[in-house]
């Protein structure tokens, strides 16, 4: 069956249409206003997902919905955007930027190339391979605050990193060493440090939005993908690729950003109850992506449609040496600033 792919940019179009037209919302700044505060509320953010229904993300953005609901006592409403009602990522990174979204995913994979710093989640063996470890890592607040700086630059505020598990590689064949990579078409996410991570590998990267990946490995324009298990599932690559390999190469991080003049322009009680709801969260996203990872797997499995290979220390050491020229393009791309953050992420992960 030939799957019609999200066409993003229908949807922006419509949706453009859509956010002009429902403004019983003040736009965003004018919520400090001096309106009465009975007609000011309820208040609707407005919060854009790189991924479907069911999704990591779209489980994180309804209890984020519930729990702003809860401690707001209804005065904030949020209106969550799965993948395909607004556009790409890239395109949700700048209706975020410009202020028609409030709250948006921004994954490093495809932020890279707009926040330099970012891209350092897209480097191989980095994170800790301990999950509680990567927690930790992720949910301090100093990693968030020396990202914060860069983030800003481009009109985005960071409000935190979300875990969607281990990066895992399908395509018709096991991923057992770099050679196996050695002119394997394989689509990454859209930054150029995305692809770089897999060039390393003597791989030809192919950078495109991830609702046109299933269609491109269907009529074999690519050879293979990378993604968390859980997206492999809901995205249906398993039906089109015979063998998922396990390498504990990357981690896929996202980020929660606003946009930076509407978190400024928040009055304090709302600044208050969005920070509250992020930190609130940070334990039910972590184990809502390990359940769904879990899951998804064994149904995956089950269904016997897809080979699972995982791969031991010694050929997990093969690619870790051919990742390590990747981290100097990092630092070309990002001066001190990215010295800095590899250094607090080295220093956390080899204390
Ligand atoms: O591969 C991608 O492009 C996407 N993958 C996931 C799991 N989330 C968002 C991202 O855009």
């Amino acid at each position: 069956m030939i799957k019609t792919p999200i066409r993003p940019w229908l949807a922006l179009a419509a949706c453009s249409l859509m956010l002009s037209g429902c403004s019983d919302d003040p736009a965003p700044g004018d919520q400090g206003s001096l309106q009465p505060i009975s007609e000011k509320y309820p208040i609707t953010w407005r919060f854009a997902l790189e991924e479907i229904e069911g999704s990591v993300q779209h489980q994180y953005a309804e209890a984020f919905r519930s729990h702003i609901e809860d401690i707001s006592d209804g005065l904030i409403e949020v209106d969550v955007f799965p993948y395909g009602s607004l556009g790409t990522s890239t395109q949700l990174t700048e209706l975020a930027r410009n202020g028609s979204v409030n709250l948006a995913f921004a994954s490093p994979g495809h932020l890279a190339d707009t926040v330099p710093e970012s891209g350092i989640f897209n480097l191989h063996f980095l994170m800790p391979e301990q999950p509680e470890a990567a927690r930790q890592l992720l949910e301090d607040p100093e990693l968030i605050s020396q990202f914060q700086q860069p983030y800003q630059q481009t009109g985005l505020h960071l409000l935190g990193f979300i875990p969607e598990g281990w990066m895992t590689w399908t395509a018709n064949q096991p991923l057992r060493s770099p050679d196996d990579f050695q002119g394997l078409r394989i689509r990454t996410m859209t930054s150029n440090m995305a692809a770089e991570a897999y060039r390393a590998y003597g791989a030809e990267p192919v950078q495109t939005p991830y609702s046109q990946v299933y269609s491109d490995l269907q009529l074999r324009k690519i050879d293979g993908q990378t993604n968390p298990v859980f997206a492999i599932e809901e995205m249906d690559f398993h039906e089109v690729q015979t063998t998922l390999t396990m390498a504990r190469a990357s981690y896929f991080v996202a980020s929660i950003v606003s946009n930076q003049q509407w978190y400024n322009d928040l009055p304090d009680r709302e600044r208050t109850w969005l920070n509250d709801a992020v930190r609130d969260l940070a334990g039910f996203a972590w184990e809502s992506q390990e359940t769904l990872n879990q899951q998804r797997l064994e149904s995956m499995v089950e269904a016997g449609g897809i080979q699972v290979v995982l791969l031991d220390d010694e050929e997990r050491e093969r690619f870790r040496q051919a990742s390590l020229p990747v981290r100097d393009k990092y630092l070309e791309q990002t001066g001190e600033t990215g010295m800095a953050l590899l250094k607090f992420v080295d220093e956390w992960t080899q204390p």
